[in-house]
């Protein structure tokens, strides 16, 4: 690294805390950051990765509401969770804290006194609306409206979700109080704004100037937020919720949720050194990473920066900006309040043991230059072909063969063909490369560079051909094995920022201490002699069953969105059934099951035979899904059947039960599964 930075301090966008994080957050943000922080640790580089949750904002008061409960029980709930989870993934920050501590109410407050007594905001008395009925002014996500820019329904007073432009509450049209869903009125209020105008020329230097390195993404939104002129920007709510405003007179303010979250950087990073902090935000010698989202960029190259000039005090200003676009899911954009999304707590808890598989794959396909999609299949190929077919594989394979022929000790290396030359030859090349990557924000790309150091190793085994040449000549094999040991080291240096879970498993294997990235490039990392333990599998195969069991889990949520959006739209469902008594229901035997086998019921076009595990017996059922279903979707999939119901002849096969479905409006049928996968024969009553 030639940098004439002394500190590295990275921070990634805090999640607000009225939900869980996922797979969009991680793609986006946290997963290239924690790559870079781990990659500069293992270079030496004196590292401080901070982050912590967002805890004000209307959303979350929002939540509350619906939820009956106080916005600090919604933040206290979803912080641990979001902070458990990340945990769990290996996310390395040096402090997770939350904008609700006492710290941060300090730290925040006296940013914004010190700004107001030095007359650095602008207060201005205007006309807003307010909700008479809830008593209440209505700022952001408490209006919405249709969007002035792309006609959309349901725009929020601070941003429309359809195109994703900013808003301010009196652009919407037609607007409406989502507290009460009343028109409201204007009511006059005063509220203290930051003139970002007046930072506007500073602004055009720094940026435009300044960092025309940045990602053209970020570069690009700037130019056009500074082309279109800047606008005072108010800094301060009529909310209950959040850091109250610090001036005399102010009661029922508090701070703007964006000008206290990117604040709790600072507090976080206060509360971690609160000795040390000013040397990591006031010097020179400290480079400043901001890791976030694009719908975050104006917040973090404008506003922040804005607010940090103004307030002076030799405050460093971030160094680069490297803000990803947005991951879609299955084609769709990820939608927490549609619940259209990979949750990482669930995730988690499904896939245990798999921790890095989601970090490999999110990499691989991380939003980088443009949207991206995650689909269940891609992770399930990249899983079984890239980590177990080739990375797996190939470590194995060394290891393995290690053990049967040397006892498992690295065997020296006699003589090198050029074919050893020339794969050792690519380990520095693909070294720099990943390098370069890595220090420019290009995390897919160095996953790709660190997968072909592993495809060369698998390559040259399969080309040498060890466990042939055995036979003849075992010094061969020594040079061979001790080549690929060597790259297995390697792997074990270049995968570390990438898959911790698992560089940690194969430098155990491999009876290797160190994971400094210096020695990355070392063709004798292991000497000669140096004993290996026993070879376990680094990555497993992951199986249909279990990707299906993922796509129901989303099919179903779609279906019940679909649901909503019929009930919504007040369409007529079936007429209520006359009356029955629980006794009436309780005879009937409704258990969960699992499909075996299908195929279709020759000479017909409706029915499938399905061979079904009922938990109690296994058992034949024609059923009347082709239309809807096809026999290589129904294996592995869990049902839930009328198990009691009476066996009868279909086209000559006996069908003992029925599979329960729901029809849709539009006369679909589809299959009702539990929500998780349960013991087959499980009662449903
Ligand atoms: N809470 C917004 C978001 O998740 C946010 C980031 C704050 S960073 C200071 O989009
Ligand atoms: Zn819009």
């Amino acid at each position: 690294m030639n940098s004439n930075f002394k500190r590295h301090l990275i921070t990634a966008a805090l999640p607000y805390a009225n939900g869980a994080v996922h797979i969009g957050h991680l793609a986006g943000v946290y997963i290239p950051a924690d790559i870079y922080a781990r990659y500069l640790r293992m270079r030496g580089e004196d590292v401080r990765f901070i982050c912590g949750s967002d805890e004000h904002g209307v959303p979350i008061t929002i939540k509350a509401k619906q939820n009956n409960c106080t916005p600090q029980e919604i933040v206290d709930k979803y912080h641990l969770i979001i902070k458990d989870s990340f945990e769990r993934l290996g996310i390395s920050f040096d402090i997770y804290s939350r904008t609700s501590s006492a710290i941060h109410h300090k730290t925040a407050s006296e940013f914004f006194k010190k700004l107001y007594s030095e007359g650095k905001f602008i207060e201005r008395e205007s006309e807003q609306y307010y909700d008479e009925q809830a008593n209440q002014f209505l700022a952001d996500r408490y209006i919405c409206g249709t969007c002035p820019k792309c006609m959309a329904e349901g725009a929020y007073g601070d941003q429309c979700e359809k195109c994703g432009s900013t808003l301010s509450p009196t652009e919407l049209i037609n607007p409406k109080s989502t507290l009460s869903g009343n028109v409201p009125i204007m009511k006059s209020t005063s509220h203290w704004y930051l003139p970002l105008d007046q930072y506007e020329p500073w602004l055009k230097e720094w940026i435009l100037e300044g960092h025309k390195e940045w990602k053209v993404n970020v570069y690009g939104q700037c130019k056009s937020w500074l082309d279109g002129g800047l606008q005072p920007r108010a800094v301060s709510r009529d909310l209950d919720w959040g850091v109250p405003v610090p001036v005399d007179g102010a009661d029922g303010k508090v701070l703007y949720v964006w000008f206290d979250a990117p604040i709790g950087y600072i507090s976080n990073t206060i509360e971690l050194m609160p000795n040390d902090w000013e040397r990591w935000w006031k010097s020179e010698d400290t480079k400043l990473v901001h890791f976030i989202g694009k719908d975050n960029i104006v917040f973090h190259c404008i506003v922040f920066p804005a607010m940090l000039k103004a307030y002076g005090d030799g405050y460093i200003l971030p160094e680069n900006v490297p803000a990803n676009e947005f991951l879609n899911l299955e084609g769709n954009k990820i939608s927490t309040s549609r619940n259209w999304a990979v949750w990482l707590h669930e995730y988690l808890d499904e896939f245990p043991g798999k921790e890095d598989v989601l970090r490999y794959v999110l990499c691989a396909n991380a939003p980088e230059t443009k949207d991206n999609d995650f689909t269940w299949k891609d992770f399930q190929t990249r899983n079984n072909s890239e980590l177990v077919g080739i990375f797996g594989n190939f470590v194995n394979r060394a290891v393995v063969l290690t053990h049967k022929y040397f006892e498992g000790e690295t065997p020296a290396a006699l003589n090198c063909l050029a074919i050893d030359d020339e794969v050792l030859s690519q380990i520095p090349i693909l070294k720099k490369s990943i390098e370069d990557n890595l220090e420019n924000y290009k995390f897919r790309e160095a996953l790709r560079e660190a997968m072909n150091l592993a495809r060369l190793g698998n390559k040259y085994l399969t080309d040498t051909e060890p466990w042939k040449v055995v036979k003849t000549d075992p010094e061969r094999v020594a040079t061979i094995l001790n080549i690929s040991l060597q790259i297995c080291a390697n792997l074990a240096i270049a995968f570390e920022p990438i898959l911790p879970h698992t560089t940690k498993k194969l430098r155990y294997i491999l009876n290797m201490k160190t994971s400094r990235w210096e020695e990355f490039g070392n063709i004798s990392i292991l000497h000669p002699g140096h004993k290996l333990n026993e070879a376990t599998l680094l990555f497993e195969k992951i199986e249909d069953g279990e990707i299906e069991f993922q796509i129901a889990k989303l099919q179903a949520t779609k279906n019940s969105n679909e649901a909503t959006a019929v009930i919504d739209q007040k369409s007529p469902l079936m007429p209520l059934k006359p009356e029955c008594t629980y006794e009436q229901f309780s005879e009937m035997d409704i258990r969960t099951a699992t499909v075996l086998e299908a195929e279709r019921v020759p000479k017909t076009d409706k029915l499938l035979k399905l061979t079904i595990d009922t938990g109690l017996d296994i058992r034949t059922i024609v059923s009347g899904i082709a239309e809807y279903y096809s026999v290589e979707e129904m294996v592995g999939k869990q049902i839930c059947i009328l198990a009691n119901l009476a066996p009868r002849k279909i086209k000559g096969i006996e069908s003992k039960g029925m599979i329960l479905m729901a029809k849709e409006e539009n006369g679909k049928m589809k299959i009702v599964s539990p929500e998780q996968r349960l013991e087959n024969g499980s009662a449903i009553s």
